[in-house]
């Protein structure tokens, strides 16, 4: 690690006991999953994501929207974690208390072997029923494709007959309160918050790095491009997470390498 920034950071990080890693979609972007920034690709181009990760998005075209989220999940599971993941889980080895907060609605923290990460805004791998909020459990068989124009006719709840929607938290709906509230704890507590690819522009959860920040936390971002946070954290260091967290975290504690284990 030769950025003249790192060696301050390492002194820091080496010295935390309470640290919280907060992820947006950047984290993800080295394992193929677009983040929001990008365009909506393929049958979704002629689409907004803010358009259909919305309640009235699904309202008004519950096949569209359940076609695009199927078509994310497929991704997913055909996605693997990269090394930004593997070295995230592997620093929770070396620190005493270590909590994972993320924006993503993937599960590659998870695989990559995080425990008990926190998901501000749902999961891909969790949908429920419209009506009735059951969980729906999900076929073991891979995602079906969705039609020609990206359209995919939900199912139907069990129980109440409602249609199945996402797990995922959209634009104007509530975050979780229990993920919420332990993750905004967690940036109260901590003497370290690394920030991983966020543009820190979707609120509330944008404002837990500004919590750590005022708790007298020392606050580390790693982004491929500048960000709403720039200003907020202490030390920028500026790549994409897959080579700066893997190169950060072992020049901190050698054991960690970012490789799958
Ligand atoms: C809420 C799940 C209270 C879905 C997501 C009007 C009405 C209601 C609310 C609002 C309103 N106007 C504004 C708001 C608040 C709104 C908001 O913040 N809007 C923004 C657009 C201004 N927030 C909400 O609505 C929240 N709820 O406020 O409820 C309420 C309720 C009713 C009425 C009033 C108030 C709910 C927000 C949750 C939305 N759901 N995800 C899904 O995934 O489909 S948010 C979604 O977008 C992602 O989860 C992510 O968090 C966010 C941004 O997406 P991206 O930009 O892709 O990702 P990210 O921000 O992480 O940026 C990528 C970054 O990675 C970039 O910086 C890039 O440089 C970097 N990068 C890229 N590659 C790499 C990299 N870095 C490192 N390495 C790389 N290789
Ligand atoms: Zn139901």
């Amino acid at each position: 690690m030769k950025d003249p920034l790192a060696s301050e950071v390492l002194r820091e990080l080496r010295k935390a006991q309470r640290v919280v890693v907060f992820t947006g979609a950047g984290v993800s972007a080295e394992s193929g999953i677009a983040t929001f920034r990008d365009a909506l690709t393929g049958l979704w181009t002629h689409f907004r994501a803010e358009d259909l990760a919305t309640p009235e998005g699904f309202q008004r075209d519950p096949e569209l929207v359940w076609g695009w989220y199927e078509a994310r999940r497929a991704q997913v599971l055909r996605a693997r974690p990269n090394p930004a993941h593997h070295a995230i889980a592997q620093l929770a080895t070396h620190l005493p208390r270590v909590t994972v907060v993320t924006q993503n609605v993937d599960d590659l923290h998870e695989r990559a072997g995080s425990a008990g990460v926190l998901h501000l805004h749902g999961s891909l791998h969790a949908p429920r029923c419209a009506r009735c909020g059951a969980r729906y459990p999900l076929p073991e068989a891979s995602p079906q494709e969705p039609s020609g124009e990206g359209r995919l006719a939900p199912p139907r709840c069990g129980l109440c007959g409602g249609l199945v929607r996402p797990g995922v938290v959209w634009f104007g709906e509530m975050l979780p309160e229990r993920e919420l509230v332990a993750a905004q704890r967690a940036a109260l507590g901590s003497d370290f918050l690394l920030c991983v690819g966020t543009s820190g522009v979707v609120w509330p959860a944008a404002g837990i790095p500004g919590i750590a920040r005022d708790a007298g936390a020392t606050v580390v971002q790693v982004n491929a491009d500048a960000s709403d946070l720039d200003a907020l954290c202490h030390f920028n260091l500026r790549g994409p997470a897959g080579e700066v967290l893997p190169a950060l975290l072992s020049a901190a504690f050698p054991g960690v390498t970012g490789e799958a284990r």
